[in-house]
């Protein structure tokens, strides 16, 4: 039986205490996974804080960078591997893993030590009474110990996203991957010592989030730093937590996006791109869309075109060839989503297609599966008009005119992401610029320029990160004022 091990200052750790790790696709067990304790915390973040002070913190930004570059060919020498293990514990298709985690997962190392090695800071020169004047400059330090809390849905790609520039930023890290996806984070492990990082630097804890190594690690005084993505409700409690000992953190949290689909938009752009961000990843993406609102003149053939390409979708295995959509991420999850499914319909909904679990052959049968799902037919009131299903459903409702639309679409309590499809380019700028939002598509979804800022209004986050705004949490920027 496959053991997935902690990995503290370069060793992996076993422990007593264990929980089962199962495929989706299945149902399969793919492994046991050690569970940290408190002792294991302990010595993960003593050793992340040891390592401030050993080679690691005294490197140059160019040896350290060096290293992360290495890090990103060594995930791309490995890349079958780490398909495998993303999809296995995720039950994504492996196309999906292959053109999106995997290689975002190297990315994201390799960009941040591009925008550390190119970020300026900033030099003001200020005039005194005694005419000598003084010089101000600005330099970049690490923050010291990272506590990196990761969710399941994007686990490498969305781990390495802080992973990254923590430590091109010269910090050392002590990441919590989700307990659902402990794969990825604990191969990256023999990565890093097959790139020289030194011991210390990057370490794994695995376990779940109360009274485990979630709360362990996030309440730990050791810890300078907390950056985390999940559930709102989550991110609250590790607010709670920072709050002892003064610690910053940055959030990326829930989402209930919109799509504002005009009558003038191109309607085969739009539907394309609808049908990525309602049922990419099944529906577990952060930024997925979750209402789409449809100018009345294209209603009814946008629903139409909804439907057709959603069942069009191929649901299956990571392996098999063609498949569109793999399962939900667990049997506690598929139970979550059904219930919304089951929601829907007492409270009125049209089910336009799906609403149930698939038919599966053989021991798929034991898999996570639900089937994409839209609905017409409720209001902005609805239950799953406001709370964020994380599933591949979404509710089409028809809207009469620009600032209507505009006043739904932010009448909620996130603000992650929104998009637009308009041909009108005016509108598009007019609308987006209203959106309560931190990121707004215009004819696309999930297009993303690494270096460009990326997180969550209103309930959906707090913080940037992305490009320079990474290094704005990832370090402390001092000024030294310099008396001529
Ligand atoms: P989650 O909040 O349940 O878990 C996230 C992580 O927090 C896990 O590692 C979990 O073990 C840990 N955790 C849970 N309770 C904790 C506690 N009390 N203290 C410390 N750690 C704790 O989220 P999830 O179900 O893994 O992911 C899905 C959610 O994540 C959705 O709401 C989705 O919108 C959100 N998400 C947001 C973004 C974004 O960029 N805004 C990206 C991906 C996912
Ligand atoms: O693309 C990214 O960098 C990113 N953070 C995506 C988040 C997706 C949420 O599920």
């Amino acid at each position: 039986m496959k053991q997935i091990l902690n990995f503290i200052n370069g060793e992996f750790v076993t422990t007593k205490k264990q929980f089962e790790k199962r495929t989706p696709v299945n149902n399969s067990l793919i492994g046991m996974v050690h569970e940290a304790g408190q002792g294991e915390v302990n010595a993960a973040v003593e050793a992340a804080r040891a390592a401030l002070k050993g080679p690691w913190g005294k490197m140059t930004v160019v040896e350290r960078t060096d290293i992360l570059n290495k890090v990103a060919d060594e995930i791309i020498r490995r890349f079958d591997e780490f398909v495998k293990a993303e999809c296995a514990d995720t039950g994504k298709p492996e196309s999906l893993a292959s053109h999106l985690d995997i290689p975002r997962g190297a990315a994201n190392f390799k960009i941040f030590a591009d925008v550390i090695k190119n970020a300026p800071t900033e030099f003001f020169e200020m005039a005194t009474p005694d005419g000598r004047g003084a010089l101000n400059y600005a330099v970049r330090r690490p923050v010291g110990v990272v506590g990196v809390v990761c969710p399941w849905n994007l686990p490498l790609l969305l781990m390495t996203w802080k992973v990254g520039p923590a430590l091109a930023c010269g910090n050392t890290v002590v990441v919590k991957p989700s307990e659902e996806t402990p794969s990825t984070a604990t191969l990256l492990g023999e990565v890093m010592n097959a790139c020289g990082v030194p011991k210390g630097v990057y370490n794994v804890v695995h376990g779940f989030g109360p009274n485990s190594a979630g709360e362990f690690l996030t309440s730990h005084q050791g810890v300078n730093a907390i950056t985390f993505t999940g559930e709102t409700r989550t991110g609250e409690v590790i607010m709670k937590a920072a709050a002892t000992g003064s610690r910053p953190v940055s959030l990326e949290m829930g989402g209930k996006n919109p799509a504002i689909v005009f009558a003038d938009a191109n309607l085969d752009i739009a539907i394309e791109s609808t049908l990525r961000s309602c049922f990419a990843n099944s529906g577990q993406v952060c930024l997925g869309t979750e209402r789409v609102y449809v100018e009345r003149p294209l209603f009814d053939n946008f629903v139409v075109a909804l439907k057709k390409g959603a069942e069009e979708l191929k649901i299956g295995a990571p392996s098999e060839s063609n498949v569109n959509m793999g399962p939900l991420v667990s049997q506690e999850h598929r139970n979550k989503v059904l219930s919304y499914y089951k929601k829907a319909v007492e409270e009125g909904a049209t089910v336009i297609t799906g609403g149930g679990i698939p038919k599966m052959a053989g021991d798929l049968n034991e898999g996570a599966w639900v089937e994409p799902t839209i609905w017409v037919g409720l209001d902005d009131s609805s239950t799953i008009a406001r709370e964020e299903v994380f599933g591949p459903c979404t509710l089409i409702m028809p809207f009469d005119n620009e600032n209507e639309v505009i006043e739904r679409a932010n009448s909620t309590t996130y603000g992650l992401a929104a998009s637009i499809y308009t041909q009108d380019i005016t509108r598009a700028h007019r609308v987006a610029g209203q959106m309560e939002v931190g990121l707004v598509w215009v004819n696309s979804w999930f297009l993303r320029d690494l270096r460009t800022p990326f997180g969550g209004a209103k309930q959906s986050g707090i913080g940037r990160e992305g490009g320079v705004h990474s290094l704005e949490f990832y370090t402390e920027l001092k000024n030294i004022c310099v008396k001529l």
